[in-house]
């Protein structure tokens, strides 16, 4: 059975088109949106030349480059910010600091003998497609999810679509444009296009994918997993999505270095068996392989689990729950007893804190004399909903002037919140914490009720004392460059919200 049943539920758009005339077409538009902007795009000659990388830092400020720590065992950690490490961005080509995280899932594709499950909320990266197609072409047997949101290849995309989208969204796909342009000559020609556009590349070797409307929705919520599993015995769990700009950084940004993320490799046959029942529940092959995928909240209720694996104990939850279940049984509840359990310290690094529950149980354990610090991705820091805002004593209302439900501003409040100073283009994309130097949470969930009650995600707690230092040296990495507190931005952010809403 070899169902490619992504491209068989009514969703071939125009793949049948000539390609060269399709990219011809498409480069004009894109030309053409750039000369509005700022100049011509995909001209050779105006990507940035690998000479104008800068190392990540302050000039004349180098941080002293960290000692590497020795993983071996079972369950080891990596991060694309890893000071302690170097290797060589493969597509803009240039050495930097970090481990890198695209070869460590090519390594363990490329380790399959019989099976290979991946489900990630979006696949991009050309050297995990051609690993998924090596190994299929083996003869073994690959499976691939991915969200319905990032289920058409970039190159697929008309330029009407194109010069419909709001810029965000056209700059995210035009730099899948820049990567397919192998020779720098302005046009992605079909040979550049199978060796860049993932989708293409399975789609054209029949690697079976599909997404989340295979349960006959619309696509539920966020496909939002980020895991692999080979041969039902080595797993890969992620906060990275499998992109360019959460692994090496953006080709249009010359000094981005990926969104700072994790990853941590798992050699368990149990926590494999976990990842596989996930993953074959959102696959579903019923009987006489009929499909019967189950997506979100219609997937079974299963418990936090729990096992040792060497030296790690290591702890999985999926989302998300169907709304029956209590609080303390669901993901968020999981994070709210490990955050409350706290007796000296909670470090987290956060894109997004927005569930009421954890941050009333951080200052449960604040009050009881844990040191908490959070650091947030700056875009999401300050928003009227943002649970940094309560740490912070403070409160911002929204646009009505109402003020969002259930916030409660500590009293006494703390100043050890805030945002990590990143390079132009990347987001703080992790979510973890460190509860007592001891317990890392961490995976794809993060602190919102939308992973809790919409998204399939992969919550992930280890006990382990190396993995625990690595993710303390990450966070004390982004923590050297964070503003905190109440910054000149907030003390103005208030100052309005006073003059708006009286
Ligand atoms: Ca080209
Ligand atoms: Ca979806």
């Amino acid at each position: 059975m070899n169902r490619n049943r992504g491209r068989n539920r009514g969703r071939n758009r125009g793949r049948n088109r000539g390609w060269i005339v399709g990219w011809a077409g498409l480069l004009g538009a894109i030309a053409l949106i750039g000369c509005a902007a700022k100049g011509p795009q995909f001209q050779g000659s105006t990507l940035p030349p690998p000479a104008a990388q800068s190392p990540q830092g302050k000039a004349g400020d180098p941080a002293p480059k960290p000692t590497p720590i020795a993983q071996s065992g079972p369950v080891q950690a990596f991060f694309n910010q890893n000071q302690a490490a170097q290797y060589r961005d493969p597509y803009r080509q240039f050495d930097r600091p970090g481990n890198d995280l695209e070869a460590k899932l090519v390594e363990l594709i490329r380790s399959a003998r019989s099976t290979v499950e991946l489900a990630a909320f979006e696949l991009r990266l050309p050297a995990v497609a051609a690993a998924l197609v090596d190994r299929h072409q083996a003869g073994v047997k690959v499976r691939v999810i991915v969200d319905n949101n990032n289920s058409r290849p970039w190159s697929d995309y008309s330029p009407t679509e194109l010069a419909a989208m709001d810029e965000r969204e056209r700059s995210r796909i035009q730099d899948y444009w820049r990567l397919g342009d192998r020779d720098g000559n302005g046009l992605v020609t079909e040979a550049e296009v199978l060796q860049t556009d993932a989708l293409v590349m399975l789609d054209r070797a029949g690697v079976p994918w599909l997404d989340d409307t295979a349960d006959g929705t619309k696509g539920t919520g966020l496909m939002h997993h980020k895991f692999i599993v080979v041969d039902g015995q080595r797993s890969i769990i992620a906060s990275a999505n499998f992109t360019l700009s959460d692994v090496h950084g953006d080709m249009a940004r010359p000094a981005s270095r990926g969104n700072p993320n994790n990853l941590l490799t798992i050699d368990s046959p149990v926590v494999a068996d976990w990842l596989l029942e996930e993953f074959n529940l959102m696959w579903g092959d019923g009987p006489g392989g009929q499909p019967n995928s189950l997506f979100g909240a219609q997937k079974p209720v299963r418990p936090l689990r729990s096992t040792q694996v060497g030296n790690s104990t290591i702890a999985v939850q999926f989302s998300p729950l169907k709304k029956q279940v209590p609080f303390e049984q669901r993901t968020n509840g999981t994070i709210t007893q490990q955050v409350g359990q706290a007796k000296r310290s909670i470090d987290a690094a956060l894109f997004v804190f927005s569930e009421q529950a954890i941050a009333d149980a951080l200052e449960r354990s604040h009050r009881q004399g844990s040191q908490v610090r959070v650091l947030i991705d700056p875009s999401f820091l300050l928003r009227d909903y943002s649970e940094a805002l309560d740490l912070l004593g403070v409160t911002l209302r929204r646009n009505n002037c109402q003020v969002e439900p259930g916030q409660r501003p500590w009293n006494p409040p703390i100043t050890t919140v805030g945002a990590p100073d990143l390079p132009p283009g990347d987001l703080l994309h992790h979510k973890f914490a460190i509860v007592d130097g001891q317990t890392v949470i961490t995976g794809s969930h993060n602190w919102s009720a939308a992973a809790d009650t919409n998204n399939d995600e992969t919550l992930l707690l280890v006990q382990q004392g190396t993995v625990a230092t690595l993710f303390q040296r990450e966070f004390d990495r982004l923590w050297q460059t964070a503003t905190t507190g109440i910054t000149p931005k907030l003390q103005t952010r208030i100052n309005e919200d006073r003059a708006r809403c009286p």
